[in-house]
Formats: structure tokens, C-alpha cells, sequence
């Protein structure tokens, strides 16, 4: 019986949805905090944490109250009228990143298409770039979202095949490569240069420490703009508030989604100074959703419990224990342990070339969800509110399925 629920819901979503997922065979009804539930009443340790949108734990009660408070109140106007959150939210935004200004959006691949489309207006105005020649310098590996401007300069063949035509105006260099951005610059019509702080779809690729201070100082001597990519690694997860900050770099544009709203609707932002901000002007860029106040007081709250409980640092410590706890796990079936904070991935060694994908469904029986990226890796990222006890338990839970394997 309880089978049968489960896999009607499976079913129904394989006859009536399009099938552009393959999601690990679990159906689950509830979250709370750091655990989810399923259908039968089983409990989960959520360790992809929806891909780093609910750093603040499932379902967390201040962000609710925000959420069910404002939506009785109101929650959209569009941008054809004020509303009388987005300027308290403007302002908040502007304190608590030390940017100039917010632009909102809603998802993740909006955020990007925006600071694609700054970058390039910023390129044209104030930098002088002829008509129509920005160029925006990306890296290999990269994951920025699935809209078609984005994709075109995915060098992932499973994002990108059969989508084109593709927009013109990328290169790609390898990533974690200095050498190849201070050549790439040279060239006069590079506006931008867009990066993950630690590339997350790449299966959690850490760069080498001082990576992205030198990138940064090798875009502003060429006067390009240092665009992060912070929709994953930002908000908390690599145990500080941006990634960035690791190495002391205030990006010229940051682009944050995910946990902004901590997992309750799609919310993103770019920030940047005014000599970026105010290349767009009225009627050249929005959208319906952006702005709402639903999403200005949900965002207000999501940012506060980060700061409230900590997080950053919560997850700085949670992060190395966990490291180390992976570490210690014997025999040679993980060939690898990395990340920052709790943006962690182990890399499987295996004859087995389904082996991630195996153990993953063992985890998931013994209580505890993860999700094989790229075939090998097998990504870690608990929400924040995590504490060590659990930690040491969900390490204690993976290193039994491990050992189950080996
Ligand atoms: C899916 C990956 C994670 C992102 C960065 C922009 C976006 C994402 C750095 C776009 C989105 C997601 C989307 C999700 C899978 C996921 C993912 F495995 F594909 F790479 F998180 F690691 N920049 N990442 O990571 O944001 O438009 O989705 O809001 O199923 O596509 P979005």
C-alpha cells in the first residue's frame, strides 16, 4: 500500500510531466529544518538542501510568518505602480551587501541574463566598446541556468545540444587558469568577466587558493567587470555571506537566487554600484514578478535568520568536521573529499560506473538524501541550521553506507 502511493505519485509525474529530470526515486510531503519526510512517514537528512536554496532549513518558522503575513496582505503590483516594500527592501539590501543598489528578479538564470545584460550596457556607455562587440569572458565547467542566452555558452553538451542557434559574444576559458584571463582581457571589447566563485554543477570544483583575487585584479587593471555567479555559493553555504569574501573580493556585480527567499519561492537580485546600475533605465529591462512585495518581505526575512542564527559561521565549523569526518572514512571507494563550508561533494573511485548513483540510493535508505552530479561526485550540502550532533550522524550514516559498498 504504502509502495503503491509512492509510486502512483512517481508514475503521474512520469504519464503527465515532461521528463527533463531523472530524480532519485523518493517522494517527500514534509520539511522541517534539516529533515524532510516522505510519503510514508520515513525521515530524511536533506543534504542537497534544493541545491543550496534552503540554507535556513526547510520551512523555517520566521520565514513562513513573513510569507503568510504579507500574503494576506499583498502580493504583486507589478512595477507599473509602487509598492510599499521594495523600498524598505532596496534599503535593506543596500546594508547588508554594501552595494549601491538592487536590481530583482525571480530565478537564478534571470539574475544572470541581467548581469549580462549590465555588463554589456556598462561595456558600451562607460567603457567604449564599438556597437554590438562586448564580449563576456566565462569558464569551462560553467552552470549560470538554463535559458537559451545561457546555454550558449554552457560547454556542457547535455545543457546545450540541439538548443541552438547560440548567442554570439562568450569565450570560454578554463577555469582555475590566471594565464588564460590575463590573455583573454587583452582584448579591448572584453566587458565582463563571469564567474562561480566555486563551481558547483562542475561537481563542487574548489579553484586554488588566491584564484579570485588575482582574477579580480587582473579584470580591474583591464576595466572589466568582475561578475560572481554567487546564486549557489553565496547566502552562507561556503561559510561566509559571499564566497567571495574568502579572498576579500567585493565583486562590480553579484548575482544571488536561491536562498534569498530560503526556499519558499523563486527570488534573485543583482547588486552593483551606480556606474553599472544606472546604465539601464526605465522600460529597458523587469519583469512581472520582480520586486513583488511578497518577495521583498520574505527575502527580509530569509536575510535576517542568516545573520540571527549565524549561519556563515555554522557552516564554516560544520564544514570542516564533516571534511574531516569523509576523510577518515577507510578503504579507497572515495578517491576524493572537497569544498568549503557545507558546499562539499566526495568523488567515487569505481569499476562501477553507476556506483554514485548506487550509493545514493543507499543513503536514501538509510535516512539521508543526496543527489550524484556528473556521474562520480556526490554533492553534500545540508541546510545551515544543521548542528554538530547531526552532523556526526549523517557523517556516521554515510561512512556505514560506504563501508557497505567497499
Ligand atoms: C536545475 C546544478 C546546482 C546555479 C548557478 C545560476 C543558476 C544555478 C551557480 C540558475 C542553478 C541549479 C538548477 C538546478 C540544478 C542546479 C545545480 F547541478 F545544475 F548545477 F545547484 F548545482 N547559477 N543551479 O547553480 O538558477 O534559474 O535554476 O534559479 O535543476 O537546473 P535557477
Amino acid at each position: 500500500m504504502e509502495t503503491m502511493t509512492r509510486s502512483k505519485a512517481i508514475a503521474l509525474e512520469e504519464k503527465y510531466g515532461a521528463h527533463n529530470y531523472h530524480p532519485l526515486p523518493v517522494v517527500l510531503s514534509k520539511g522541517e529544518g534539516v529533515y524532510v519526510w516522505d510519503e510514508d512517514g520515513k525521515q530524511y537528512y536533506d543534504f542537497l538542501s534544493a541545491y543550496s536554496a534552503v540554507n535556513q532549513g526547510h520551512c523555517h518558522p520566521e520565514i513562513i510568518d513573513a510569507l503568510m503575513r504579507q500574503s494576506k496582505r499583498l502580493t504583486l503590483t507589478s512595477r507599473a505602480f509602487h509598492n510599499d516594500l521594495l523600498g524598505e527592501y532596496a534599503e535593506y539590501m543596500h546594508h547588508y551587501f554594501g552595494y549601491d543598489k538592487v536590481l530583482p528578479m525571480n530565478t537564478g538564470a534571470e539574475a544572470v541574463e541581467t548581469g549580462i545584460k549590465l555588463c554589456r550596457r556598462w561595456g558600451y556607455r562607460v567603457k567604449g566598446i564599438p556597437a554590438d562587440q562586448a564580449k563576456i569572458i566565462v569558464c569551462e565547467g560553467n552552470f549560470h541556468g538554463r535559458t537559451t542566452g545561457v546555454i550558449s555558452f554552457s560547454n556542457d553538451p547535455e545543457s546545450n545540444t540541439d538548443f541552438g542557434p547560440y548567442m554570439p559574444g562568450f569565450e570560454i576559458i578554463p577555469y582555475n587558469d590566471l594565464q588564460a584571463l590575463a590573455v583573454a582581457v587583452e582584448d579591448p571589447n572584453v566587458a565582463g568577466f563571469l564567474v562561480e566563485p566555486i563551481q558547483g554543477e562542475a561537481g563542487v570544483n574548489v579553484p586554488d587558493e588566491g584564484y579570485l583575487a588575482k582574477a579580480y585584479e587582473i579584470c580591474r587593471a583591464a576595466k572589466v567587470l568582475f561578475i560572481a555567479d554567487e546564486i549557489q555559493t553565496g547566502l552562507c553555504r561556503t561559510g561566509k555571506l559571499l564566497a567571495c569574501e574568502h579572498e576579500n573580493v567585493r565583486p562590480d556585480i553579484v548575482l544571488l537566487g536561491k536562498a534569498l527567499s530560503g526556499g519558499t519561492m523563486p527570488v534573485s537580485a543583482v547588486l552593483a554600484d551606480d556606474e553599472v546600475m544606472l546604465t539601464i533605465g526605465p522600460g529597458e529591462h523587469g519583469s512581472t514578478f520582480g520586486g513583488n512585495p511578497l518577495a521583498c518581505a520574505v527575502t527580509m526575512a530569509a536575510l535576517e535568520v542568516l545573520k540571527q542564527e549565524d549561519l556563515a559561521e555554522n557552516a564554516d565549523q560544520l564544514g570542516k568536521i564533516l571534511r574531516q569526518e569523509l576523510e577518515d572514512i577507510p578503504g579507497d571507494l572515495i578517491k576524493t573529499v572537497r569544498g568549503k563550508g557545507l558546499l562539499n561533494a566526495i568523488v567515487i573511485q569505481s569499476p562501477n560506473e553507476n556506483a554514485a548513483w548506487e550509493i545514493c540510493l543507499a543513503l536514501k535508505d538509510n535516512g539521508l538524501l543526496a543527489k550524484p552530479t556528473h556521474g562520480d561526485k556526490i554533492r553534500f550540502a545540508p541546510p545551515l541550521v544543521i548542528n554538530e550532533d547531526q552532523i556526526r550522524e549523517c557523517a556516521a550514516i554515510i561512512r556505514k553506507t560506504i563501508l557497505e559498498f567497499a
